[in-house]
């Protein structure tokens, strides 16, 4: 059995966020009517059409109904469970009581859930997390769940290191509206705003509890930063901290710690008080304007996308962008592809010497050759760019973005490329491959050195495809500085906690790329280092110099072997992750087509390119490889498939301006609650000009949930109908 207290939190490891001045919503709210949406289109987009399937077992991961966990908790509130269990629902609900805050049904042991599936096992048992099993009759047992919890509680979560649900909110506010209500005419002062109460109609203020608000449930101390009440306040904040010893249950005994403004701390109010009065404390300035995650209703700021640039088409390397603009300011100058290559290895004279420069047999000849080449076309990213819930409003911004696809077949090979450019001013590449493997003879006395079989007489044959990009970036001006951003950790000691003396911290350390001597580059261990290209002549609205970050995507490696006869001296783009040398008109290119059949004399040797040059506000280009160490398979057979032969990039803004320089909300929606939840009429979501499907009626449960769509690459979206049931 669990010890008093104990039963409902331990179902909330994990959760810990605490909001106030947000009341939250109860689950009715958005419980729907049990109407199916209708599937039958009044409009001219055809409706979608489920095609049916059946599984071939009864799942083992859904297997617990609403009913039977209703069921679960009137067993479980019977007094014979001597639980001592008070209604969840009631309005007198306190901390100090036991109350079922949450059921849900566990999932079951992997072992018990293969064995079904694999055919030599029944079902597993059912459990419900909280208690179980569930099958209500004679045998129906309680057991405490602790088999998964192997800290040193176990499942017992100490009361200080509990969830933060309403109940403890309630406890907590009483002595945050005592402290903040006495101190309101100091924080209207230096902040602007007060706290009187989440309900005051004064309170102007709001705060959270930030986490975790304890550490090892001995005693519960919780740091409340203040904020601006508001639609979206977590881009309100302000430079007042209070900190509150709220331990235990008796919220009584609850007491302010500590107040810190402008880095001072205080640790009574009339510290606080004194430090105000007489003038000793220095004003920091008000919390900025956050449009952020706002909507203009009047404006119905609806754009498409604000990217311009140029193409060219060449034979060695095919599609090739210049002149990369968002919203008229050059980001890029040149993007372009230098050489796709592929290194292979042996034992035999054919493998171990096989290496390809794709430049020479033309990337661009190939192109369109088998498949037409080049496509350019508007696509969902399969995720929403924003999106955040609140009680009073709900807000997405659907995810789009143009592709120029780009596919070329370079012999026994098919390269995708994917130039993408986003929403919010990134741009992305992505490639695959796909292809016949180069198959060797099969000897058993390889061993699978180089490949596994994978035909009678056949191996495959382990290799390296390396593709190098040309990143020559030109924030708004050539001159271009490359900034390395290290996390480091520090021990450090914080004037505001001295119960802990000194502990570990982490913060940015930033170096930046002095000279071409430093030029050449890893990829961060752990992603510990953040690369970004910065103007540090063009700052932005708060100071911070204006930056594109280069952010590594899946599988950027480069070549395994660094001093290979066959690609000595003409795959060096490919020997390292990244590489940033000073533009000259003479190094346009990092490979050559010629080198092909000159690895030891090549027409371009790439480390030739760094030479002690100053990078400091230059004109600088970052070299960029994507590729994939190609662990060849069975499945390769006949052709190797895209799904893993995937690489990627993304160069995003970073610091380039404030949300309204960079980020396009053409596809921003809000959703704002009725005031009058019951009310029977359609509150028109304002979707900032974007109306939903026809395909889509608007139900009344769709109130906050709702969807819409825009089509083609136009700005024309489509014309809604008046939805509803
Ligand atoms: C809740 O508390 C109030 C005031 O103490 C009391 O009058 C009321 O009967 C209580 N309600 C329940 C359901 O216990
Ligand atoms: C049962 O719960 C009530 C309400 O929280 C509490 O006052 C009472 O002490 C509890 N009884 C036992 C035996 O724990
Ligand atoms: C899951 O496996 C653990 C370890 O064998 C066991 O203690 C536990 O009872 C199992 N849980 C269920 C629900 O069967
Ligand atoms: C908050 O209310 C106080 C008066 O109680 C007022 O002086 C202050 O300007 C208000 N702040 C904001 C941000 O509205
Ligand atoms: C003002 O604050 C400083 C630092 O907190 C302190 O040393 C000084 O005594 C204070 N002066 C007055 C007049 O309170
Ligand atoms: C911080 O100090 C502790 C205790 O001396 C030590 O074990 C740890 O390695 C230090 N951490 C760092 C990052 O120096
Ligand atoms: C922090 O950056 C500076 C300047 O680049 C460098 O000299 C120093 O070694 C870095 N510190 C750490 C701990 O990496
Ligand atoms: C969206 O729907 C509203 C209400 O039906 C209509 O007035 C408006 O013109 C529509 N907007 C677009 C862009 O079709
Ligand atoms: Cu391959």
């Amino acid at each position: 059995m669990f010890a008093k207290h104990q039963i409902a939190f331990l179902v909330f490891a994990g959760l810990t966020t605490l909001v106030h001045a947000v009341p939250a919503l109860s689950a009715t709210e958005f419980q729907n009517e049990n109407t199916p949406a209708k599937r039958q289109s009044p409009g001219t987009c055809p409706a979608p059409f489920d095609i049916k399937t059946t599984a071939s077992k009864p799942s083992p991961f859904n297997i617990i109904s609403e009913a039977e966990l209703q069921e679960l908790v009137t067993w479980l509130s019977a007094p014979e469970r001597k639980l001592n269990l008070t209604d969840y629902t009631s309005p007198n609900l306190s901390q100090s009581d036991t109350y079922l805050a949450f059921i849900e049904p566990l999932i079951s042991n992997k072992t018990d859930v293969l064995a079904y599936l694999d055919g030599y096992s029944s079902a597993p048992t059912r459990y419900a997390r909280v208690v179980g099993p569930i099958l209500i009759d004679a045998t129906t047992q309680i057991r405490e769940l602790d088999y998964i919890y192997n800290g040193v509680n176990g499942a017992r979560i100490p009361f200080n290191g509990r969830y933060g649900d309403g109940v403890r909110s309630k406890a907590i506010e009483s002595i945050v509206v005592k402290t903040m209500s006495s101190l309101a005419d100091i924080t209207i002062d230096l902040c602007g705003f007060a706290y009187y109460g989440a309900a005051d109609e004064r309170t102007n203020a709001s705060y959270f509890a930030h986490s975790p608000g304890s550490l090892d449930g001995s005693s519960a101390m919780i740091w409340t930063p203040w904020r601006r009440a508001g639609l979206a306040p977590y881009t309100q904040p302000s430079d007042l901290y209070v900190s509150f010893d709220v331990s235990g249950t008796d919220s009584s005994l609850y007491f302010m710690r500590m107040i810190v403004y402008n880095l001072v701390v205080y640790t009574s109010l009339d510290d606080f008080r004194e430090a105000w009065t007489s003038g000793n404390i220095t004003k920091t300035p008000p919390p900025p304007e956050g449009k952020r995650y706002k909507v203009d209703n009047d404006n119905k700021y609806v754009e498409y996308l604000e990217w311009s640039f140029y193409t060219r088409f060449n034979r060695d390397v095919g599609i090739q962008f210049f002149d990369i603009k968002y919203k008229g300011e050059r980001i890029l100058y040149e993007l372009s592809l230098q050489d796709a290559i592929a290194q292979y290895a042996g034992n035999n004279r054919f493998q171990a010497s096989t290496g390809y420069n794709d430049r020479y047999y033309g990337i661009g000849a190939d192109i369109g050759r088998l498949i037409p080449g080049i496509c350019i076309f508007e696509s969902d990213i399969g995720t929403p760019i924003t999106r955040h819930t609140d009680s009073s409003y709900m807000q997405s911004t659907k995810g789009s973005k143009l592709v120029v696809g780009v596919i070329a077949t370079v012999g026994n090979y098919d390269y995708l490329w994917d130039y993408q450019f986003f929403v919010d001013g990134s741009i992305g590449i992505d490639a695959h491959a796909s292809g016949y493997v180069q198959a060797n003879y099969y000897r058993p006395d390889d061993e699978g050195k180089w490949g596994s079989r994978i035909q009678e007489a056949i191996s495959s044959t382990l290799h390296t495809h390396v593709m190098n990009f040309k990143a020559d970036f030109d924030l708004i001006t050539p001159e271009n500085t490359f900034l390395k951003t290290d996390i480091i950790v520090e021990n450090t000691t914080q004037p505001w906690f001295p119960e802990l003396g000194t502990f570990e911290m982490m913060r940015y350390n930033f170096t930046e790329i002095a000279t071409e001597d430093d030029g050449v580059l890893p990829a961060p261990a752990n992603g510990q280092s953040m690369y970004t290209v910065i103007n540090k002549d063009q700052k932005n609205k708060w100071g911070e110099s204006r930056g594109y970050r280069i952010i590594q995507g899946l599988s950027n490696i480069h070549l395994a072997l660094q001093n290979s006869p066959w690609f000595l001296k003409s795959a060096e783009y490919a020997k390292q992750a990244f590489a940033v040398s000073r533009h000259h008109d003479e190094e346009p290119a990092s490979s050559a087509a010629y080198s092909q059949n000159l690895p030891h004399a090549p027409p371009v040797e790439f480390w030739g390119f760094f030479n002690g040059e100053n990078l400091v506000q230059e004109d600088i280009v970052a070299w960029v490889n994507l590729g994939m160490h190609h662990y060849t398979r069975s499945e390769d057979i006949p052709n190797t498939l895209m799904t893993e032969a995937h690489s990627s990039v993304i160069f995003a803004p970073h610091n380039w301006g404030t949300t309204e320089d960079t980020v396009d909300l053409t596809n921003a929606i809000i959703y704002n609650k009725p005031s009058d939840v019951s009310s029977t009429n359609l509150v028109a979501p304002d979707t900032n000009g974007v109306n939903a499907s026809v395909c889509f009626p608007i139900l009344r449960q769709d109130t906050l949930l709702g969807v819409f769509e825009h089509t083609g690459t136009s700005k024309e979206f489509e014309v809604p109908s008046a939805g509803g049931d």
